[in-house]
């Protein structure tokens, strides 16, 4: 209709088609069990930040220094984002601007490497992440790569091993973080090995941002040089990266950030970020936070006891891997088996794995997002039965319909996003 577009912002148009799938997916998440470490459900607050009118603005710099007119409101945003960071994890310098965490790594290589510099991080297959090195990576492609294992009897760290590498490798750089590590990070002794050999150090603690905001992880600020994080994980924020560092590299930092990756901030993903802060100083947050670890030590008994394997024997933090081999189903069948029964999880390579990262001989188990809903030990426990049953029985469809409805029903039990009406 002519001049329709007048009505723009005045009147909703609602995308039929859009709407359809939204409802679909509103669905999914109310009735499936999601157990990826790295997924959370958001409050309704931070939902509405994300979808707000912040998006229209653009805001290239910082606070103060923007290159656009009219940011008087959005440095308020930023500022008060920037505030609630740095009281959580007691910082003293922060930029909330990185879109990801691979875009605050990303920043981190940028300000401080030139190309070819080396870079010692853990190895993907035991643990890592693909922006620590992986050869189709960024990484991988412009600065020489070493790599860490995990001890093969122990599946952890080996510290004394690190070292061993860092002096042959001399690297500029060493990292310090996974998403696939199910023990307690020992930041210090990343700290000493890195002064050791004179190398920067980067904590990158995307899966564990949550549970040192908690307290209930030892902290990498004002021990690495450099900390990156996301939002979305544990935090249990908006999808998005976040830096921490000491004021002396705010600089070097800032620049890196805009305009050297990225350019104007999504001011709705900061304003929900800011409210993300706001959640996680709430001391119930030390509560969920200690509840995460309680769950996933208790949903990882579960599956120890009815023999299946567990890397390194346990967990300390929100997840842990299971070693499928020698049950006869590979990480890849096992997590399409239990995705039929509505349990969602990823497959994932364990150290030393012979099956490729699309097959895997593992699957990894996450706890954030259940306890969000309010499930505790009984549910973990019902939880480890259900997958146990499911990769027991996975070529009986009856018995996985059957199971499918139980999941259903549990999920019920602990609703989720009640108030949103499509
Ligand atoms: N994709 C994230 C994870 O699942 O661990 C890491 O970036």
């Amino acid at each position: 209709m002519k001049d329709s577009y007048k009505n723009h912002t005045r009147s909703w148009v609602k995308d039929e088609e859009m709407q359809a799938i939204l409802k679909r997916e509103l669905e999914r998440q109310q009735s499936q069990i999601i157990l990826i470490a790295s997924e959370n459900y958001t409050s309704m607050e931070v939902i509405r930040m994300m979808g707000s009118i912040f998006t229209n603005k653009y805001a290239e710099g910082y606070p103060g220094d923007r290159y656009y007119e009219g940011c008087s409101v959005i440095d308020d945003v930023e500022e008060l984002a920037i505030k609630r960071c740095n009281e959580l994890f007691n910082s003293s310098f922060c930029n909330v601007q990185p879109h990801s965490g691979v875009q605050a790594n990303t920043a981190i290589f940028l300000s401080i490497l030139n190309c070819n510099d080396k870079i010692l991080s853990m190895n993907l297959r035991d643990g890592g992440h693909l922006s620590h090195g992986h050869k189709q990576n960024l990484t991988g492609r412009y600065f020489d790569i070493f790599t860490y294992s995990v001890d093969p009897e122990t599946e952890m760290i080996d510290y004394e091993n690190v070292k061993k590498i860092a002096h042959i490798a001399r690297p500029k750089l060493i990292i310090a973080g996974a998403s696939s590590y199910s023990r307690i990070i020992d930041y210090k002794k990343f700290r000493e090995i890195a002064d050791d050999v004179g190398a920067y150090l980067m904590a990158d603690i995307a899966h564990v941002a949550g549970l040192i905001a908690g307290g209930v992880h030892p902290t990498s600020i004002g021990i690495a040089d450099f900390t990156t994080a996301t939002t979305h994980k544990t935090l249990r924020g908006p999808r998005g990266g976040l830096i921490m560092a000491d004021k002396k590299y705010s600089g070097l930092i800032n620049k890196a950030v805009f305009p050297g990756t990225q350019g104007g901030p999504l001011m709705h993903v900061i304003a929900a970020k800011s409210v993300c802060f706001k959640e996680a100083l709430d001391p119930s947050f030390k509560d969920y936070t200690a509840k995460i670890i309680e769950n996933s030590k208790a949903l990882c008994k579960v599956m120890k006891d009815a023999g299946f394997r567990i890397v390194s024997g346990g967990t300390d933090n929100h997840l842990f891997l299971v070693d499928l081999t020698g049950q006869g189903i590979t990480g890849y069948e096992a997590s399409e088996t239990l995705a039929s029964v509505g349990i969602i999880l990823n497959k994932n390579v364990i150290p030393y794995d012979s099956l490729n990262p699309n097959i895997t001989s593992g699957i990894r188990i996450g706890t954030p997002a259940v306890t969000t809903q309010g499930m505790g030990i009984n549910e973990m426990q019902k939880i480890g039965e259900y997958i146990i049953f499911a990769l027991k029985n996975r070529d009986n469809k009856t018995a996985l319909a059957e199971l499918g409805m139980k999941v259903k029903k549990l999920a019920a039990e602990f609703p989720v996003y009640t108030d949103i009406v499509s």
